[in-house]
């Protein structure tokens, strides 16, 4: 590297040009030498991108555009659907949703009142609609006059307030843009009511006379940025997904690419929407997630999850090890719907008590979720986040370190407690007694400090309620052909219509008896669909059980509510001695009239009544 390039990197990383000259002599730089930078030296960039990422953790994504006038009712009717997709669902006419700018006045919007509600909550970053599928900027954009600056009475730049609030709050600033979809623009994608289906489309012209050079005013005029939201890829090509992901690196090389810049080429794995993992992941990823069911203001949406939902969310995607990225949908008069204010204050209100449990904290050592709850960790340490607060005691199974102290986080309260161990059955087992009610109601954490970095048995094990519990995501897939069995950002197996296929775990017992055995299976969003009818075998401890999957009743997991599960039951099992075993779960026959085929997120042992 020569000297003044040296200089310029240093000069970009304290930023001592400002912004703006900092990101052109970026760009001229990069450009001349991105080709001969070695390939070590991307992954170092990459890396010091990810940094504040890493440590985030919670965020807050903010939808808000012309569709907070409509506010989901045109022409007097209720649209379904997502508020933001208004102009799409009830395929209004450019020219006529173009009417709606000279009604946005936001004269309430305030930009530090915003970055104060994220703040307070524990929120680090902002990740704000700069454009959405609507192809209306929500900045002063010089590249078209169809933005919030030149097309409404408003006549403020509501980026450059966030910007300037967000920066002195300490808060990232981060830009969502609609790369693909943009129902405005006659050569994008998205629009095939004004512009036919058919008609010759040049995507690349859009790309280059609209996206490409309001991506770099953003970049441009906006201070640093934190990442660019991207999303929908649809049919961009990788190359047009690349040219992107280059400029963004090019005029700020620390800004991130989420993953829905398309091909994989994002910095980080954006899940589905409102997808809470249960598996876990190798690559950092976020979550996006709603706070009732629209992410644009929608005026008759008051299905608001509660706080306990929101914190179990925010706890179970940092025991995951991704981030939590909750979404407010402001009104059309610029301010955050008051339950979501009210919510907001009350994730905070825990998030303080409790925040040593969660910034800085790494993801459960436990590859499953517990039956009261989820865990996080520090060296050391480890964060028991009960949402299910058992009587009297808690019992946790598999854990090898000494335990120094239990304490419960909010109030510094120490709990008394003991351990065991079967070395023959390699069986370890901590019970902590408990106060009879739970501390707070949302999520109450123990804290163990051990006598070094957490160790614990990573098997299958039976737990102290006598439940064992397979996930989907921990079996071993035995695949056959071209098989379509896919794991979605939950950890729920779909797309499973190969009757090839099969899968089996390996677990372990420690206290034998007989057993129901269930199979939890997956509807699709919102309970839409489901197909059954599926003959499988199973095969456990010697026995064979033939079953078909049918609706014997519904099961809800509060991390995923639009997702029910339906329980089957598949018959009864004994087990005589403690030890390990395995299970093997074979389609005879999987149904797909429907193209669902089979889904599975577990099967379950679960204790006979006696
Ligand atoms: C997209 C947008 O269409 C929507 O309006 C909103 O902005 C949301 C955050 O993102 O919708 C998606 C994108 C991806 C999935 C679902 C909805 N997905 O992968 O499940």
């Amino acid at each position: 590297m020569t000297f003044i390039r040296k200089l310029v990197l240093i000069a970009i990383a304290c930023n001592i040009f400002g912004a703006a000259t900092a990101s052109r002599i970026a760009a001229q730089t990069t450009v001349k030498t991105s080709a001969t930078v070695p390939a070590q030296s991307a992954e170092e960039l990459k890396e010091k991108r990810l940094e504040w990422f890493r440590d985030a953790r919670f965020g807050m994504m903010i939808h808000w555009g012309l569709y907070s006038v409509p506010a989901g009712e045109w022409k007097g009717k209720p649209i379904a659907g997502l508020g933001e997709w208004i102009m799409n669902r009830a395929k209004i006419p450019v020219k006529e949703y173009e009417q709606l700018a000279p009604q946005f006045d936001p004269e309430k919007f305030n930009a530090e009142e915003i970055v104060r509600v994220a703040k307070n909550a524990g929120m680090k970053y902002i990740v704000i609609t700069s454009k959405h599928h609507d192809g209306f900027a929500m900045y002063h954009s010089t590249v078209s006059k169809y933005n919030i600056y030149d097309a409404t009475p408003f006549k403020r730049d509501p980026m450059k307030e966030l910007a300037d609030a967000a920066n002195k709050a300490g808060i990232k600033l981060c830009f969502y843009y609609s790369q693909t979809q943009d129902w405005h623009e006659p050569d994008a994608v998205g629009n095939d009511w004004d512009f036919s289906a058919d008609s010759k489309r040049d995507f690349q012209k859009y790309l280059d006379e609209k996206v490409k050079p309001q991506v770099t005013e953003l970049l441009t005029n906006y201070g640093p940025i934190g990442l660019i939201w991207f999303d929908t890829p649809r049919n961009i090509t990788k190359e047009q997904s690349q040219e992107l992901v280059d400029l963004v690196h090019r005029i700020q090389p620390n800004t991130l690419v989420s993953g829905r810049i398309g091909h994989g080429l994002g910095d980080y794995d954006s899940a589905g929407d409102n997808q809470i993992s249960m598996s876990g992941a190798k690559r950092i990823w976020e979550t996006p997630v709603t706070m009732n069911d629209t992410w644009g203001f929608k005026k008759d949406d008051m299905n608001w999850k509660p706080v306990s939902v929101l914190v179990r969310q925010l706890v179970q995607v940092i025991s995951q090890g991704g981030n939590y990225l909750l979404n407010v949908g402001p009104t059309s008069e610029g301010l955050i719907p008051q339950p979501s204010v009210e919510r907001l204050a009350q994730v905070g209100e825990w998030l303080k008590k409790n925040n040593e449990s969660v910034y800085g904290a790494g993801p459960s050592p436990f590859p499953y979720e517990l039956p009261w709850g989820i865990i996080t960790t520090k060296p050391g340490k480890m964060y028991l986040h009960v949402f299910y607060w058992p009587q009297k005691q808690l019992t946790l199974y598999g854990l090898k370190n000494k335990v120094r102290s239990a304490t419960l986080l909010a109030d510094g309260d120490k709990l008394k407690f003991s351990q065991k161990q079967d070395a023959s059955l390699d069986h370890s087992e901590l019970t902590v007694q408990l106060p009879t009610a739970a501390p707070d109601k949302n999520d109450s954490v123990i804290a163990l400090d051990l006598d070094g970095d957490v160790q614990v048995d990573t098997a299958l094990l039976q737990q102290p309620d006598n439940t064992v519990t397979l996930p989907a995501f921990l079996s071993k897939v035995h695949r056959s052909g071209d098989g379509g069995l896919r794991f979605d950002s939950r950890g729920v197996a779909e797309r499973w219509t190969n009757k090839d296929e099969w899968v089996d775990w390996d677990f372990k017992v420690s206290d034998p008896g007989t057993f129901d055995v269930v199979i939890i299976t997956s509807q699709q969003k919102y309970g839409r669909d489901w197909e059954g009818g599926h003959v499988v075998d199973l095969d456990v401890a010697g026995q064979r059980l033939k079953a078909t999957i049918e609706d014997n009743g519904k099961e809800e997991n509060p991390a995923n509510l639009y997702w029910p599960y339906v329980i089957s039951k598949a018959g009864r099992i004994t087990i005589d001695k403690s030890g390990k075993y395995s299970l093997s779960f074979k389609p005879e026959t999987i149904k797909a009239d429907k193209k669902l085929g089979l889904t599975l997120v577990s099967v379950k042992l679960v204790p006979a009544a006696k």
